[in-house]
């Protein structure tokens, strides 16, 4: 087990509700959760890019000017990238290139970082997978 007290922060800027339910994801429950209401359009987003298989919207709690997350609009079964099985290599794929089309939206094309949270080793707060796409500051390496 990796011991995650205080590594992986909470973002102070969601509220109450949000918050608690975030620091209770630190496992995969394999439940709803907060993406389900953004891709339902239940909760808004700033919508970056939409088409009838994902989801791009803008990270509440940015770690760069640019804090683009990706999703797949159905989950199936993919609640982190540890799930994936041959079958979502399609949606995979499409997620990955839809990151590229979010950096050129952006303006970022020349220097950007994609990443994905896996697990709670990994700080993954929302069990339903997700590509960060970071940009528009010089990227440090290696991450935390
Ligand atoms: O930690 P991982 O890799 O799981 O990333 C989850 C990301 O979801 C974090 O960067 C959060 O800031 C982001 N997040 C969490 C919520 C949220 C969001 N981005 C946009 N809108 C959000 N709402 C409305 N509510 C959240 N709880």
């Amino acid at each position: 087990a990796v011991p995650l007290g205080g590594i992986c922060r909470i973002s102070a800027s969601l509220d109450e509700e949000a918050s608690a339910k975030a620091a209770a994801a630190t496992a995969d429950a394999g439940g709803l959760t907060i993406f389900d209401k953004i891709i339902s359009k239940e909760i808004p987003s700033s919508i970056v890019y939409e088409d009838e298989k994902v989801l791009a919207f803008r990270d509440i709690n940015p770690q760069a000017p640019v804090h683009v997350l990706v999703i797949p609009k159905l989950r199936d079964g993919l609640t982190q990238l540890g799930k994936a099985v041959p079958g979502h290599t399609e949606i995979l794929g499409h997620l990955l290139y839809v990151a590229r089309l979010v950096a050129e939206k952006e303006g970022i094309l020349d220097g950007f970082r994609v990443v994905i949270n896996n697990g709670p080793g990994a700080c993954q707060s929302v069990y339903h997978l997700h590509l960060h796409v970071l940009g528009g500051r010089q990227m440090k390496w290696p991450p935390g």
